[in-house]
């Protein structure tokens, strides 16, 4: 992990929602690195991610995006791991070993954040009857439902400022293409495809904790490439939070299926970053 190295005079600011998957992930890490922002909630119930003036900041108009203010100017970067990578550019590492494996945590990050988790919980709050087991708590369902009309938004906005127009373009596409993908057998492949990819992280998480002389995994207490948990495990941890909130942690994961990522989420629901930035449950 990033030791704080951070300059006195800069002051960051975050724009971000509470229950946002990359608004978490972006928390985390600031948490994990030690680095304070200024909390600028931007609800993306409301659609306030189309706002022209936070599309100015984010032309993806989404959250997460930061703003960093240097005395006289002020620059915006978007996007959960650009986010994580400043972070990172403006701390100081101290362990050697860390830095050795940075490519191997680059392409786990990576592999974690390509997963298409927009369609997944879309699929999930829409077809929760294919899922045996699966209960959505209803306000995710309600918290869903009390959405704004965003294609309706992102229309009206390309009259309203052509100047943007390219961007709500962009996106619109962006939200039909999520839409036409949370159809029940696309979440039936979604989900087959990450039960493999969960074998993975389990496989990783064993050879982990056999490289620390660990066999069987139980006494194993570090993360996904050793001590230090890494921007691997923070973009792993919003995974599982995520699976956890749609009801689907016991069906990835318990004590008997999977046991080193069990054992890591139990551990990870320990650790106080995750406790203060993940959403778990919603009330
Ligand atoms: N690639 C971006 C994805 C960000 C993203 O998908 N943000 C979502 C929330 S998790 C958002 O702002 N959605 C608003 C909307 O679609 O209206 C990242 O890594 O930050």
């Amino acid at each position: 992990m990033a030791s704080s190295g951070q300059i006195p005079d800069r002051q960051i600011t975050l724009y971000h929602f509470q229950s946002s998957y990359f608004s978490q992930m972006a928390r985390l890490a600031f948490v994990e690195k030690h680095i304070a922002y200024v909390s600028k909630i931007v609800n993306i119930l409301q659609g306030e991610t189309y706002a022209p003036d936070f599309v100015a900041i984010s032309p993806a108009c989404e959250v997460p995006a930061i703003t960093i203010s240097n005395g006289d100017s002020i620059t915006a970067i978007s996007g959960s791991q650009e986010i994580i990578d400043y972070l990172d550019s403006i701390t100081t590492d101290p362990d050697p070993f860390y830095n050795q494996q940075k490519e191997q945590i680059n392409a786990f990050r990576q592999r974690c954040v390509d997963l298409p988790m927009a369609e997944i919980t879309l699929g999930i709050v829409r077809h929760p009857h294919l899922l045996e087991g699966t209960k959505i708590p209803q306000n995710v369902i309600d918290n869903f439902s009390r959405r704004v009309d965003r294609k309706q938004l992102m229309i009206d906005n390309i009259q309203r400022y052509p100047h943007l127009a390219h961007f709500y373009q962009t996106k619109l596409q962006r939200v039909i293409e999520v839409e036409n993908n949370s159809d029940e057998n696309t979440l039936r492949e979604l989900l087959a495809d990450l039960d493999t990819f969960l074998d993975q992280v389990n496989a990783q998480l064993r050879t982990a904790a056999r490289m620390h002389g660990d066999h069987d995994g139980k006494h194993y207490d570090g993360w996904l490439f050793g001590r230090n948990f890494s921007n691997a495990d923070i973009a792993l941890a919003t995974l599982l939070a995520r699976l956890d909130l749609l009801g689907r942690a016991g069906h990835f994961w318990d004590m008997t299926e999977r046991v080193f990522l069990a054992d890591y989420y139990r551990r990870l629901k320990e650790r106080p970053s995750f406790q203060q930035e993940c959403v778990t449950n919603m009330s």
